[in-house]
């Protein structure tokens, strides 16, 4: 059944999806109901993989990626790489409402929000120190090199490329359990079917500094285009964002394939190439129906995802 508006989301952050419906409830914009909804999630910290305090980089830093699309525009606003401030979804929104860019990155992302208004922070709390510290006792475990050994001269690397040493192993798998990083992406779909989407996420654990994911790329991390619907997306995005699965999506709703096979196709599209890929993506087209799907592997078998619409009283997680 379908209905709208409809607000959906990844996972069961319950607190982002009432906020965005309120939003809405009081006459707020589709993208002020992303905005906020997501913005609710930076705030609660969601799961440690939005907002400060998670995901410390290989300096144990915490920086964050966001983005915010207009599909009535196809206007974008972005920032990846944020350091020192707290709100980046806020940020993405003054990226779209006062600049000509569509994305900001690094050091000149935050120089950026302060002209905005927003407040320099410390984005480290004791929760990401410990998860710093936990990695250092651990030798640095290289999440997300390949093609590298330990240089064994240095406790914590930096690594040498396989090529200087004299025997060869396996690039550095990673250990990661599939659900230490967990995105918050946002599709809302207004009563007129004004599809306005977005995403917040502080990114992979022990990234290698710079390192930007899927998340604050237009059609990778989401999309919304008002004449055919809206999508986001969640999981590894430094596979993720080569196959563009939010633009997909889209691409296929508008097509007239149902979201649900349409989210299944996307995938399964990934999976060809990356057949242990952790990743999900939502969508949802502009008469209101939705759909969900994940990449099913060990431990990740399941995918949850918020539903708020007319038929449903208040968000309603679903699998
Ligand atoms: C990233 N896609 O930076 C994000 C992380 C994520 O569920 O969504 N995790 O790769």
């Amino acid at each position: 059944a379908a209905a709208l508006p409809v607000v959906i989301n990844t996972w069961a952050f319950r607190t982002a999806a009432e906020t965005a419906w309120r939003v809405l409830e009081s006459g707020g914009s589709e993208l002020d109901a992303v905005e906020k909804g997501c913005s609710q999630c930076e705030i609660d910290q969601c799961d440690g993989s939005v907002g400060y305090g998670g995901s410390p980089d290989e300096s144990g830093e915490t920086t964050l990626d966001a983005m915010i699309m207009d599909g009535n525009t196809m206007e974008v606003g972005a920032v990846a790489d944020l350091r020192r401030v707290k709100n980046a979804i806020g940020v993405a929104r003054k990226v779209i409402e006062y600049t000509k860019h569509t994305l900001l990155v690094g050091e000149s992302a935050s120089l950026f929000a302060v002209r905005m208004g927003f407040p320099y922070e410390d984005l480290t709390t004791q929760k990401s120190l410990s998860l710093y510290s936990e990695w250092l006792n651990q030798n640095c475990q290289p999440n997300y090199w390949k093609n590298v050994v330990p240089d064994s001269s240095k406790s914590c690397g930096p690594y040498k490329r396989r090529e200087e040493v004299t025997y060869r192993e396996e690039h550095t798998s990673s250990q990661r359990s599939v659900h230490n990083h967990d995105t918050i992406g946002m599709v809302v779909i207004g009563v007129s079917g004004t599809v306005a989407s977005g995403t917040s996420t502080n990114g992979a654990i022990h990234k290698l500094p710079g390192r930007v994911g899927d998340s604050p790329i237009a059609g990778a991390g989401s999309y919304a285009d008002s004449t055919a619907g809206g999508a986001a997306a969640t999981g590894d995005g430094d596979i993720m964002m080569r196959f563009l699965p939010s633009y997909q999506a889209v691409e296929y709703m508008r097509m007239g394939t149902d979201p649900t096979v349409a989210c299944q196709k996307v995938i399964s599209r990934i999976q060809k190439y990356a057949p242990k890929f952790f990743g999900a993506i939502i969508c949802a087209n502009t008469t209101g129906s939705y759909g969900a799907a994940c990449n099913k592997i060990p431990g990740f078998t399941q995918f949850h995802f918020m539903v708020s619409s007319p038929l449903l009283s208040r968000p309603t997680e679903q699998v």
